[in-house]
């Protein structure tokens, strides 16, 4: 039997937004905030899937490429603490329905192939920290970055040498 896979989809940061994200971060928060996410690492979750298996995989691999969803852009313009799963987050006050739409239809197909979702609503977010279980000081706003989400990716995660790393399996494009 293969070994199972720490699987999620998300949408990336273009490079050039990771360094802006991380720049901002070391300029408006405190060293202490918490662990600072890698800028490879930045990313929106759409649906975790957990450690599944190569089976499981395959299944939601196919069902990702029969999506149509389309295009869209987002404003990075909102920021956040969940002092509970010590995560300190920037999102967006208006989330698309085409991003409501892509999380919905892969956390309903990851459910359906028995992958556990969250009964929380989703909270499209980039995490910035984690470990982040003090009283954070949050700065006032965020610089309204605009994100245009073109495709969308298969991520394994991945702990190597006491770090962790996303490799990407699959990508595929969201229609004009
Ligand atoms: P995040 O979206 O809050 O950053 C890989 O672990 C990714 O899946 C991370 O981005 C992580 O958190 C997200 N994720 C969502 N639900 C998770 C869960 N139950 N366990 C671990 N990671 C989860």
């Amino acid at each position: 039997m293969s070994a199972e896979r720490r699987l999620f989809f998300a949408l990336t940061l273009p490079a050039k937004l990771q360094k802006q994200v991380i720049k901002w971060r070391a300029d408006n928060f405190l060293a202490e905030t918490g662990r600072p996410v890698a800028a490879a690492n930045l990313h929106i979750t759409l649906a975790f899937l957990g450690e599944i298996s190569e089976l499981k995989a395959e299944a939601l691999t196919l069902v990702a490429g029969r999506i149509q969803a389309k295009k869209f852009s987002l404003t990075l313009d909102d920021i956040g603490h969940w002092p509970g799963s010590g995560v300190v987050w920037i999102g967006t006050k208006r989330a698309p329905n085409a991003l409501l739409q892509l999380a919905s239809v892969l956390r309903s197909h990851a459910a359906r192939n028995g992958c556990h979702q969250s009964t929380l609503p989703f909270h499209p977010h980039v995490s910035l920290y984690r470990s982040a279980t003090r009283p954070v000081a949050i700065p006032p706003a965020t610089p309204e970055w605009m994100l245009e989400a073109t495709e969308f990716s298969l991520y394994e995660s991945l702990y190597e040498k006491g770090r962790t790393r996303y490799r990407c399996l699959q990508t595929w494009p969201l229609a004009d």
